[in-house]
């Protein structure tokens, strides 16, 4: 190894590992209680996730790779495999599942992106966001007080007071925010709050169901962390009705045969209707640890625009 990548070494490094080791095990403790599967991810596929129309999202390009003759992509995220893992009958599922998501280079100064990430990506059938609502305040709570418990002594070291939120986490709508802050409300509102808290209602993925009694309403949210850390998960109900896909897809402007053994299946009527979501494990660690930068978090970097060394 080079010299050089151990003199890139992040501060207070082994803390925070520390403290990401404590998060992923309180998440695998709580999802399993909870009755949740687990799966493997998959990392090359036929479809993936196009993040498009997404306002959280500046990706340049779907990254793909040649393979035995075909092209195949390469995970921007589990959603369409979590609604097909749904319907073969798994029920709740989780995934530790890493996304490489080509985000534009200026996003190296939002301190929050990386191209390269894992999220908990998970997903209920017959849920309502409601439910998964509460499941993610219940999960962030006792994420918080078991890093709070088990690494008081490498938060004091980074000098970090960690506030566990109390439940349920104030609610608004996109618009709401749009109006009060601006288009880039998430940073501003973050920095605002003392507590995690929820924004509902966003036009965005065609899988995110748009809601029967309002159309143009959306029945999605997003958990913003407080203090500026801003997003930290994202999810929804989905369609899962072919009718309801295709005309999603097609009013953005995507092509459908880019989807096509997915939308096979919901042309067959085999996708049932679910609700989940996925919470990006550095932002959290990130947010738990009050480290600077998220790239800070990282033995191996994964920011936009910065140069990668090993
Ligand atoms: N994981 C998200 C969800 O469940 C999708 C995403 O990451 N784009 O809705």
């Amino acid at each position: 190894m080079q010299a050089s990548v151990l003199l890139l070494k992040p501060k207070n490094l082994v803390e925070i590992i520390k403290i990401q080791t404590t998060i992923l095990k309180s998440i695998h403790d709580f999802m399993t209680d909870r009755g949740f599967l687990q799966l493997m991810p998959v990392l090359t596929s036929t479809v993936t996730d196009p993040l498009w129309p997404d306002p959280g999202s500046t990706i340049e390009g779907t990254p793909k790779i040649k393979y035995a003759g075909r092209e195949l992509t390469l995970t921007q995220s589990m959603i369409l495999h979590k609604q097909v893992a749904v319907a073969m009958g798994l029920d709740k599922i989780y995934i530790m599942s890493p996304n490489i998501r080509l985000e534009k280079s200026f996003r190296k100064i939002t301190r929050r992106h990386l191209f390269e990430f894992t999220q908990m990506d998970f997903e209920i059938k017959g849920a309502s966001m409601d439910s998964v609502m509460s499941l993610v305040e219940d999960l962030v709570i006792y994420v918080l007080e078991r890093v709070k418990k088990e690494r008081a002594e490498e938060l004091e070291k980074l000098g970090r007071d960690l506030k566990i939120p109390s439940k349920p986490f104030p609610r608004y709508t996109s618009h709401e925010m749009i109006e009060k802050y601006g288009k880039e409300w998430e940073e501003t509102a973050s920095k605002l709050h003392d507590t995690p808290f929820w924004v509902t209602c966003f036009k965005r993925e065609f899988y995110d169901r748009e809601d029967p009694e309002r159309p143009g309403h959306y029945r999605n949210y997003d958990l913003i962390y407080p203090e500026g850390y801003g997003e930290a998960l994202s999810g929804a109900e989905r369609e899962w009705e072919y009718k309801r896909i295709i005309s999603r897809i097609t009013a953005d402007g995507l092509d459908p045969k880019n989807f096509e053994p997915y939308l096979a299946l919901a042309r067959e009527g085999l996708l049932v209707p679910s609700a989940g979501a996925g919470i990006g494990i550095e932002r959290l660690v990130w947010f738990a640890t009050g480290a600077e930068h998220i790239g800070d978090i990282q033995p191996f970097r994964r920011v936009p625009g910065e140069e990668i060394f090993l």
